[in-house]
């Protein structure tokens, strides 16, 4: 198993610095109150207007409850969403990918200072959530549809699981552990306890993890049956929703009704029971959770359920319900999945959070079956959707990841209001920016993976890698100048007498490679291509230097003729990076635009931070009075169409929206 990697890519390494030395700083003070950023109200389907915009209230919250806990009889204000904790945990896990990265005495002095504030607040019995707590103990988990009690939960032990392998410190954990405990004393077949899940999936991949970890086989069976027994009674979130209108109680989100066209059985995945589950329905991230566990569940326990349930859900997604930048969730009604081949690119969701767990699920199914293709799926989510969730500066994040955005039109059209053309500093449904954070951070755990005797490459990222292979030590140093260039160098810098097996994934989009062991050639004959990877036949040793070459070139990506809205259009996209079009470089109206037969590239080292741009000699359609006093009509019979040259530049869809605010597309039209 891997034991170390210390990444030293230009890219990632520039990436992971900025979230370390400024986005998590950053999130701090947010968190802590200590700095005023204007709180962008989103659409998550309530009315967040009914919200503070001055304070985020996450940390105090935790302060709030412990002296709720103590018996204060007038302990504050606890603020913000039903779910606020898990902004908390989210940072904290973040901190603890960073301190696995390089350590960094201040950071972990904060993180002590959090964890200490968040282990007063629990309860003797081990509950914690600071909504339930302090303002409606006796509604602890009766809400499940949509308390977020187990989602925050969820969280909490996949930071104490972060940092506890980060630090080897035990505190955190123990706060963890209470935790699940009560879970499990709470939920579970026995008689008396809950026989149902929370509304929102985290909490059974959380559990898989902590297992992982404890190796508590009580963790593992508990995760088991909240996965299992999801959709055993459909009624089940629906029962609860009409109790709790029976008894008067408020909405747990501000504006929003208990009862709910958009709240029923599917949007929580609980219509059926899992394996019966064929296509992704309702909230986007609630699903990518789901699926996460399943797979990872699937890896742990090898139930066939799970496994089945995993693969429906799969196929489905990535064959049609995804977009050309690994963004999932065609609508912000609920910020949830559609239909087959729907997928709007200006009226999109594409939540940031749900394509970092669109990355959880294509990892752990990676783990599940080495298939090269759920490696693809990874890279396109984590260098397109993921990575345009933030400014380059590390303060501004992006909930809503469009491919097609007009700031004129996301002002004037209620349908397009969510999707914004400038990156807000901070959201009043904060989930994004510290998920972001995690992800980025965590990135090492990403890297390879390791399958009895043999070591596989999944992602291309410049790093120095360390293994035990049962019991054999391996150095592997992996050289790249990935994503902008294609080659890429192993050096086994250390090995055991017997040397280990080795495969690398080699992506879809790439039609050419080529190899060498020691500088010499591999013929076919030296390796097997097995499921989008690449075997050795022979083992590799101390000393071995495994070059592989990955053709690296510009390429014109069509999609399904089903998705109406890519029909006759075509996008760009150069190995994992897919391309876009800003006005800025192209000027307004860049549905006029055509691209032309050649697509050239360079890199340009003062653009964007850095980024290897695209050029093609395309078209502008005109109209025939441009220029001219007249109007043009808006309607006419067809006429020949005029065009005027155009150089038309691209860039990686990642870094849209970070100069000066105006139009962006990723689909395009074809040359003439
Ligand atoms: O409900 C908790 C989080 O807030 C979800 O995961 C996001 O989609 C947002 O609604
Ligand atoms: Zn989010």
């Amino acid at each position: 198993m891997l034991e170390k990697i210390t990444i030293t890519s230009p890219f990632w390494r520039e990436r992971q610095q900025i979230i370390a030395k400024e986005m998590i700083p950053y999130q701090w003070d947010i968190i802590n109150d200590l700095k005023q950023v204007d709180i962008a109200i989103t659409n998550t389907g309530g009315d967040s207007t009914a919200l503070d915009t001055e304070k985020s209230y996450v940390v105090e919250n935790f302060k709030v409850a412990a002296k709720k806990k103590q018996g204060e009889a007038n302990p504050g204000k606890r603020g913000g969403m039903v779910f606020q904790d898990s902004d908390a945990y989210k940072w904290l896990e973040a901190a603890a990918y960073t301190l696995e990265c390089q350590d960094d005495p201040e950071l972990r002095q904060k993180a002590d200072q959090l964890i200490d504030i968040i282990g007063a607040a629990q309860e003797d019995d081990g509950y914690l959530n600071t909504y339930f707590q302090v303002i409606e103990p006796e509604r602890k988990y009766q809400s499940l549809y949509m308390s977020h009690e187990l989602y925050c939960a969820g969280h909490l032990i996949e930071a104490a699981v972060a940092y506890t392998m980060a630090t080897g410190t035990k505190k955190f954990l123990e706060i963890a552990c209470k935790l699940a405990d009560n879970i499990d004393a709470n939920f579970g077949p026995e008689e008396g306890k809950i026989h149902g899940a929370d509304g929102h999936e985290e909490i059974e991949l959380a559990l898989l993890r902590l297992y992982e970890l404890t190796k508590e086989e009580r963790y593992l069976k508990l995760a088991e049956y909240l996965l299992l027994i999801r959709g055993q009674d459909p009624d089940f979130f629906t029962a609860q929703q009409r109790r709790d209108v029976e008894l008067g109680r408020k909405s747990l989100i501000p504006g929003l009704e208990i009862i709910h066209p958009d709240f029923k059985a599917p949007y929580f995945q609980s219509d059926k029971p899992v394996e019966e589950q064929m296509d992704a329905k309702g909230h986007a991230v609630r699903v990518v959770y789901l699926c996460s566990a399943l797979a990872l569940g699937a890896v742990l326990t090898s139930n066939e359920r799970l496994k089945r349930a995993a693969d429906n859900y799969w196929r489905n997604i990535v064959q049609k319900r995804m977009y050309v930048t690994g963004a999932i969730g065609s609508t912000p009604h609920g910020e949830a999945f559609t239909g087959d081949y729907d997928l709007p690119n200006d009226s999109i969701y594409g939540e940031t959070c749900a394509s970092v767990g669109l990355i959880f699920f294509a990892h752990n199914m990676l783990r599940e079956r080495q298939d090269g293709a759920m490696g693809d799926v990874m890279e396109q989510a984590l260098y397109n959707t993921v990575l345009a969730g933030m400014n380059l500066d590390g303060k501004g994040f992006f909930y809503v990841n469009p491919l097609e955005a007009n700031p004129y039109l996301s002002k004037v059209n209620p349908g397009l209001r969510h999707v914004l053309t400038r990156r807000p500093g901070w959201f009043a449904c904060a989930c994004c920016p510290p998920n972001l954070a995690r992800m980025v951070m965590s990135l090492g755990h990403y890297v390879y993976q390791s399958k009895q005797d043999t070591i596989l490459s999944d992602l291309f990222v410049d790093s120095c890698a360390k293994f035990n292979l049962d019991g054999q030590h391996i150095t592997l140093k992996q050289s790249t100048n990935y994503p902008w260039e294609g080659t890429i160098a192993y050096e086994v810098q250390e090995a055991g007498e017997s040397g280990f097996k080795f495969a690398v994934r080699v992506p879809q989009w790439c039609e050419h490679f080529s190899l060498k062991l020691n500088q010499h050639e591999l013929g076919a004959g030296a390796y097997e291509l097995k499921h989008g990877y690449l075997y050795l036949k022979e083992h590799l040793h101390q000393g071995d230097i495994l070059e592989l070459t990955l053709e690296l070139k510009p390429m014109l990506v069509e999609a399904d003729p089903r998705i109406s809205a890519d029909y006759g259009k075509q996008a760009v996209s150069r190995g994992p990076i897919v391309y876009c079009v800003e006005e800025v470089d192209n000027g307004a109206n860049l549905q006029c635009l055509h691209l032309g037969a050649d697509l050239e590239g360079h890199y340009e080292d003062k653009l964007l931070g850095g980024v290897y741009v695209l050029e093609s000699h395309g078209q502008r359609r005109i109209r025939p009075e441009q220029g001219q006093e007249i109007a043009s009509p808006l309607y006419r019979k067809v006429q020949p169409a005029q065009f005027e040259e155009q150089l038309i530049k691209l860039i990686p869809y990642f870094a849209w929206c970070n100069r000066s605010e105006g139009e962006m597309r990723v689909w395009l039209n074809p040359k003439l």
